[in-house]
């Protein structure tokens, strides 16, 4: 197993619209990030992601890009930046920022010169199409057909997402040459890599062949097909790290792509360490069981969880690796998910939190905490669609009401799935802390006990739980590149498995009730010292117990 500082890293993803607010307007920006910069080095992750940050219009909050060598005036500046950067290493942190280059905003520059000259080399950038219907029956992933038409220009616009999020043709070497172009000017001012937004729609079928409508009813999204794993996307990404990622003095930045949909094996194909294309892929199936989606109100059940990585792990080869992850802006909080919407029930809360941090921080695999995850964040009683800001939610929840479903079935979607419990304003303290403003978004009200400062100066908190265990991750080889053997996997609710050492001299047993209720141990006691966990292994566990113990020589 080759090492590499990201297999190594703990990674922490920063909204930074909703981390800390430094001057009062009520939206985070870059200073609050820097403010935090020493919580977060307490905390002891090894590598920020920052969502995006580049000047954009915020159609898709940032998810939009109209200069991607600017920063967003909400944010702050490039001198920001730069202190942010430094500021990072000099902790001994690393920063890496996100590339959204699958589209574009339609307010950057180039789109605006392809709609003025269809004809001229911008009218190549992206995927114009003329005639009096949209050229084929692809959906967008926010509601409605992938195409807008542009009067000006007499040409249709492809668009996966919202209508001012318009596709790149990255068929044409220019446009691969600016992202790469993009990528060498990011890295020249340090940044340690990119998490690469939809980089698996990258590449489209040639010719953009009609969507089937079998595959669209089952996935949602009419077309998938032709974009999710297209036939160049291997070769665009191989060639990206070589000119955008790979400095001249062949140091390499990290690439981790965000590539919904990408099953097990399609995953290797872009990760494996042969491969040459990305370092690391997010596999979203671990977020739902198979036949639930985003929108389904239901319980998440954790022995899926642990599952998914187990088979995961045996799946993949030793050249590979993968990213452990349960949340991101994209998703309701885990815990909601497992517990129910409505339970905030602290005893069971802090023993959900705890054991999702075990499972993401002693499996083999990098981890990516999500903002509030270490401070157990549930999802907010939002009260109507009036409170969301989610381009997504708000699309969604029109798009049902259209389709006749009744305002009570629409809303409970929305409760369940909305992106914008991710995105409410951390907690710094009771209360607030988050902005001495009005926030962008409503500050999330976590309950007593659960803002930053609440759980910090308490010694029993999840999120102390976190900082235990990224520092015996950190202190422990055997977590890191060590062996992984599974014990059991969730049956009748108990979950185990073995981490050792890679010279085999020290042996981590970890142990989970996946389930609410008491159940027995079913490994017998032997001799050990408890890292994390009730003081002594009882007969039985508690609801959602995890176990953290170092096993001992008889
Ligand atoms: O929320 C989803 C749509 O139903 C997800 O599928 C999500 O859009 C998908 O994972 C891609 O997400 C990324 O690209 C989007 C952006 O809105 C998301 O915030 C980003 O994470 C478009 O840039
Ligand atoms: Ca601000």
């Amino acid at each position: 197993m080759t090492s590499a500082w990201w297999k190594e890293a703990v990674f922490y993803q920063i909204y930074p619209r909703s981390f800390a607010d430094a001057n009062g307007d009520g939206i985070g920006d870059l200073a609050g990030v820097i403010s935090r910069l020493d919580y977060l080095a307490w905390l002891g992750v090894d590598c920020l992601w920052l969502s995006p940050v580049f000047d954009s219009p915020n159609e898709d909050m940032g998810y939009d890009v109209r200069d991607y060598r600017a920063i967003m005036a909400e944010m702050g500046t490039m001198a920001d930046m730069d202190a942010l950067i430094a500021g990072c290493h000099n902790r001994g942190m690393r920063i890496i920022l996100d590339l959204v280059a699958n589209h574009t905003s339609e307010q950057h520059d180039w789109f605006r010169k392809a709609l003025a000259d269809p004809d001229g080399p911008y009218g190549d950038y992206y995927v114009l199409r003329r005639g009096t219907t949209p050229p084929n029956n692809w959906e967008s992933f926010f509601s409605g057909s992938a195409w807008r038409y542009f009067d000006e220009a007499d040409r249709w616009a492809l668009h996966l997402f919202a209508p001012g999020q318009l596709d790149l043709n990255w068929d044409n070497p220019a446009v691969r040459a600016e992202i790469a172009d993009i990528v060498q000017f990011w890295r020249a001012k340090g940044i340690d890599g990119f998490r690469m937004d939809v980089t698996n729609y990258i590449s489209k079928a040639p010719g953009l062949p009609e969507g089937n409508e079998f595959i669209g009813e089952l996935i949602g999204f009419t077309g998938i097909e032709h974009y999710f794993y297209g036939p160049k996307l291997h070769d665009y990404l191989a060639e990206l790290r070589r000119d955008g990622f790979t400095s001249p003095d062949g140091e390499g930045g990290i690439m981790v792509g965000e590539t919904p949909g990408i099953g097990v094996e399609t995953g290797r194909l872009l990760s494996g360490a042969d491969r040459a294309a990305l370092d690391l892929v997010f596999n979203f199936d671990v977020l739902e069981p198979p036949g639930k989606i985003r929108w389904d109100d239901y319980r998440y059940d954790l022995a899926y969880l642990v599952r998914f990585y187990r088979d995961y792990l045996e799946r993949i080869g030793s050249n590979d690796w993968i990213a452990l992850f349960v949340e991101n802006h994209d998703n309701p909080r885990m815990i909601s998910k497992v517990l129910g919407q409505a339970d905030r029930d602290p005893a069971l809360r802090d023993a959900v939190g705890v054991l999702i941090a075990t499972v993401q921080l002693t499996l083999p695999g990098t981890p990516f905490i999500f903002q509030g995850q270490e401070v157990a964040s549930v999802n907010q009683p939002f009260a109507d669609l009036s409170e969301l800001r989610d381009v997504e939610s708000i699309n969604h929840y029109a798009k049902l009401i259209a389709d006749g479903t009744s305002p009570a079935d629409a809303w409970a979607e929305i409760l369940a799935g909305s992106r914008d419990h991710a995105r409410t304003p951390i907690a710094w303290e009771p209360g607030g802390g988050f902005t001495i403003g009005t926030p962008w978004l409503a500050q999330s009200d976590p309950g007593p006990g659960y803002s930053v400062a609440e759980q910090r100066a308490n010694p029993d908190s999840v999120l102390n739980a976190y900082r235990e265990l990224i520092a015996l991750r950190r202190a422990h080889p055997a977590f890191v590149y060590g062996d992984v053997t599974f014990l059991a996997s969730g049956e009748r609710g108990y979950a185990a498995w073995l981490r050792t050492s890679p010279d085999g001299t020290e042996r981590w047993l970890i142990e989970l009730n996946t389930t609410g209720k008491a159940i027995p141990r079913r490994i017998a006691d032997g001799p050990c010292e408890i890292a994390l966990g009730p003081p002594t292994r009882g007969e039985r566990m508690r609801p959602y117990e995890a176990v953290v113990a170092r096993l001992l020589p008889r």
